[in-house]
């Protein structure tokens, strides 16, 4: 099969998974192609000096600020599924009119690959990888584990000051540019982002903050409720739900404590397919059966998130 459609004019598809450049040169084509809904952001640059890009999907159809939904994938190099499922997302909503009814009272941030370098590498060098690939002191081990780099109880349980350690959590909090960018962001756009979701692999699980230590926020069933409601969704795949911490084990930096510490009150990190047998190494026939079965949950968070004031 050519690499590229010429019907549509780029190469993506979800039969495998995709380099970087097939991802970015995807979300040019869609920034180029469909200027009414789509806003290609460059939030900063990688360590190795990738672009770090955010995708705003909106409707014009009034000049209110929405609230706004944010998702990214890639924090983790070697969780293909995780980008995989992001960029699912965005053609979905950009490309399906069936979808365009989740735009109406709804902005859409989303950053398929948080950790760019790290996922090349994942490709080129070692599938296993899972950090950045910034260089650390004196070692020849390179990379911050970029959810343990937020700043957020940073330095907590669950992390390393051994830069050898795939947990390393950095010199300090947002030592990454990856990070950095990422929170500044989010940052500026706080008063309208209701949810955080950030993808990884695996587990099939949704974790809701503290995952810092064994701790419930005020609104913990609040958190619950609509993340029952949204894994009720899903016919294919059984998702555990409960807090990181908890069912997962205390981390602390991670990205979903954050969001949630700046007030970004629902804060989730979901765990895609599988359970184990394949874990990170998921073979590419599982990335449709994946996105299709978690997409209708967003009907869910998109509903919750229309409701609340920016
Ligand atoms: O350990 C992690 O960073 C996440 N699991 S993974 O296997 N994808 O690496 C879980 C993070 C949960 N959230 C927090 N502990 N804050
Ligand atoms: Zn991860």
């Amino acid at each position: 099969m050519s690499s590229l459609n010429t019907k549509t004019g780029h190469s993506m598809d979800w039969t495998k998974y995709h380099r970087l450049a097939d991802i970015y040169g995807y979300l040019n084509y869609l920034a180029s192609t469909y200027p009414s809904r789509v806003e290609l952001i460059n939030i900063g640059t990688s360590y190795e000096k990738r672009p770090l890009y955010v995708v705003r999907i909106f409707n014009r159809s009034s000049s209110v600020v929405k609230p706004a939904v944010w998702i990214d994938g890639g924090i983790h190099a070697r969780e293909w599924i995780s980008p995989a499922l992001a960029t699912y997302i965005i053609r979905q909503l950009v490309e399906v009119p069936a979808n365009e009814a989740l735009l109406c009272n709804v902005d859409w941030f989303i950053m398929p690959v948080m950790n760019p370098d790290g996922y090349e590498y994942s490709h080129a060098f070692n599938r296993l990888w899972r950090k950045t690939r910034s260089v650390t002191s004196w070692t020849s081990c390179r990379g911050v584990d970029p959810n343990r780099n937020f700043g957020y109880k940073w330095g907590g349980l669950g992390t390393s000051t051994n830069p050898c350690s795939d947990v390393y959590k950095g010199t300090r909090a947002f030592s990454e540019p990856e990070t950095f960018a990422t929170s500044n962001f989010i940052k500026g756009k706080a008063s309208s982002i209701k949810l955080y979701l950030t993808l990884h692999s695996y587990g099939q699980a949704a974790l809701i903050p503290w995952g810092y230590n064994v701790v419930y926020p005020s609104d913990y069933s609040d958190m619950l409720e609509l993340a029952k409601s949204a894994v009720s969704k899903f016919t294919k795949y059984r998702y555990r739900v409960g807090n990181a911490a908890a069912i997962y084990y205390p981390a602390a930096g991670g990205s979903d404590d954050w969001a949630k510490s700046i007030g970004i009150k629902y804060s989730y990190t979901f765990e895609l397919s599988d359970t184990g047998a394949y874990g990170f190494l998921l073979p590419a026939s599982n990335i449709l059966p994946v996105c299709q079965d978690f997409f209708p949950a967003l009907d869910v968070f998109a509903a919750k998130v229309a409701t609340m004031k920016v």
